[in-house]
């Protein structure tokens, strides 16, 4: 599994640095960015540097991958000063899936309806 392997995956173009974004942390295994059209005041998308294209491809090692991701949102929440925020994975087209590599949005700064549309 070699990290940020798919050559025309957009966000494996921001892992490279090819697209530029709006950091919000780094580490190995794991890149967060801003969104670029946010839906919320806050609106980070944090994403496995390994393209994994959605959350039901996800097996084996690439599965391992998602506690990382889980555990650095949770460190941008507290670093932007968030008590209460939304998790979303859209996995699927249908489920509102547009971008094909695995990704948690963060959402905060406002209030959210539940259930979701
Ligand atoms: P989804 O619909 O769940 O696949 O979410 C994809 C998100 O990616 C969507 O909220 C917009 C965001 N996005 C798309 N292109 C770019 C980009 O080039 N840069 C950044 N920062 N975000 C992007």
């Amino acid at each position: 599994m070699s990290p940020s392997a798919d050559a025309s995956c957009l966000f494996c173009r921001i892992v490279r640095k090819e697209i530029p974004a709006k950091i919000a942390f780094e580490d190995e295994r794991v890149l967060a960015f801003h969104d670029v059209t946010p839906k919320a005041p806050t609106h980070v998308l944090v994403i496995p540097k390994t393209h994994v294209a959605r959350l039901s491809d996800a097996s084996g090692d690439h599965a391992a991958l998602l506690g990382p991701c889980l555990v650095a949102l949770t460190q941008i929440a507290r670093a932007l000063s968030l008590d209460s925020y939304r998790v979303v994975i859209n996995d699927g087209a249908e489920a509102g899936q547009s971008v094909f590599h695995l990704h948690l949005h963060l959402l905060g700064g406002r209030a959210f309806a539940w259930p979701p549309g």
